[in-house]
């Protein structure tokens, strides 16, 4: 799998990736940042389908149309809060495996991830991107070729991933 940072609104990112990666939060019923941009971008109907999911615990992934946006699915998942998760770094691997998982299950080729609890969930870009690489480098596909991480208007958190992924890609 091609693992690679890129500067870019996941919301933008279009047939490049089959999924797009959501950052919510146990509701699944909206909020701010990506997750805001993301149900703004794919309408209505998203949250429609988001109702009868039942949330989402912290770590667990769980899927849905994608609706007005030219991915296939969006994959939601919900970050560790940095403070309050007593095992952050277990709770945010959790969360990229289960997201790739999942993606495979669906027979995906192709997914492009936000940075998962860097906002709003204040885990710190260093930490978060190390773990991310672990898990993802460690991760063997069955039909994903493609993982991006979609970083927005910050060129020094993308540096941060893309030297986290050369590290991990070396070792596996
Ligand atoms: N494309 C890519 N990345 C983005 C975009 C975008 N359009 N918009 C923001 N980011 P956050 P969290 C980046 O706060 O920390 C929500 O209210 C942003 O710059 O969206 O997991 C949920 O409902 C940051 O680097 O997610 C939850 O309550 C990264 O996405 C809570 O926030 C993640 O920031 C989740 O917090």
């Amino acid at each position: 799998m091609i693992v690679e940072a890129i500067e870019m609104d996941i919301t933008k990112i279009g047939e490049k990736a089959d999924a797009i990666v959501n950052a919510a939060n146990e509701t699944l019923l909206g909020g701010g940042g990506v997750d805001g941009a993301i149900h703004r971008a794919a309408g209505p109907e998203l949250l429609e389908e988001c109702r009868k999911l039942s949330g989402c615990k912290p770590g667990e992934a769980k899927a849905t149309k994608a609706y007005r946006l030219n991915n296939k699915y969006i994959i939601h998942t919900v970050g560790p809060r940095y403070r309050l998760d007593p095992t952050p770094a277990e709770t945010l691997s959790r969360c990229y495996l289960n997201c790739l998982k999942l993606a495979d299950e669906l027979g995906l080729e192709s997914i492009a991830f936000p940075s998962i609890s860097t906002g709003a969930f204040g885990y710190p870009i260093e930490e978060a991107a190390e773990v991310c690489a672990k898990a993802v480098c460690g991760y063997k596909p069955k039909n994903l070729k493609r993982f991006y991480m979609c970083i927005f208007n910050d060129d020094k958190a993308k540096k941060i991933y893309n030297s986290a992924f050369k590290r991990h890609e070396k070792k596996t």
